[in-house]
């Protein structure tokens, strides 16, 4: 198998946490430059979107969404488990990973219409950019209210699931590359956060200084209206 990524970005972080949870190391790792031009050459062939991750198999099919991906591991390699015992276990994991990819989405938005980093690439909007900020932060506020109907160190329990590493993707993202913090009124998500980015699978990768340069402080820039 291969997979095509790009070391820091959000949507690749998923399937690089995932995969160093699973502990699964025998995937050939092709990581894109997004300080070259992008999407690169080779994208052409490999997803009409443009975007990484994109997984490909060793029968040749090409997998260019992120949970695709994950699912798809799963079932290929089923141990250690991450997906959930029973189909109850299954469908809350799956719950939990819709809320979080809805906030990645809404994040996305705040980012593309309200960053320097994408302003000259995007048409900038604050409006629509100040409504995704809120969507992100009540996405969040969510998510840390379904913790309070679990115990357990990890999103879904007592066991890691996608749904953390889903998770850490996103909200490590909006911390080191945007300056968004997790919110100090989430305090299940704030002290799932402290201890999950303790585990070797959230060791930080190297963020591009330009990328930072622009990126960093977008709270200051539009910030939410409630957070
Ligand atoms: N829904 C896709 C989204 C992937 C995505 O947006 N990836 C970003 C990198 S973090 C990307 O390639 N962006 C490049 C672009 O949008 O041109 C997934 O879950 O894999």
């Amino acid at each position: 198998m291969k997979l095509y990524e790009l070391e820091w970005g959000l949507y690749p972080r998923r399937v690089i946490i995932y995969l160093a949870e699973k502990g699964i190391s025998d995937i050939e790792r092709i990581a894109f430059d997004a300080m070259a031009a992008w999407p690169a050459p080779e994208m052409a062939q490999l997803n009409p979107a443009g975007t990484v991750p994109v997984l490909q198999t060793v029968k040749g099919t090409l997998i260019r969404s992120s949970i695709a991906i994950l699912e798809y591991i799963e079932e290929r390699f089923p141990s250690p488990d991450l997906l959930g015992a029973t189909p109850e276990d299954r469908a809350r994991t799956r719950e939990l990973v819709s809320v979080i990819d809805e906030a990645a989405i809404q994040f996305g938005i705040w980012c593309r219409k309200a960053s320097p980093l994408f302003a000259g690439r995007e048409v900038q909007n604050r409006e629509a950019a100040t409504f995704a900020a809120d969507a992100y932060h009540r996405q969040l506020r969510l998510l840390d209210t379904m913790m309070q109907e679990t115990t357990g160190r990890f999103l879904a329990g007592s066991a890691v699931t996608i749904a953390d590493c889903i998770a850490m993707a996103t909200l490590q993202f909006a911390e080191q590359v945007y300056s968004v913090p997790v919110p100090s009124n989430c305090c299940n998500l704030v002290d799932w956060y402290g201890d999950f980015a303790t585990r070797p699978s959230a060791t930080l990768p190297t963020y591009p200084a330009p990328v930072l340069a622009l990126a960093q402080g977008l709270p200051a820039i539009c910030p939410p209206t409630r957070a």
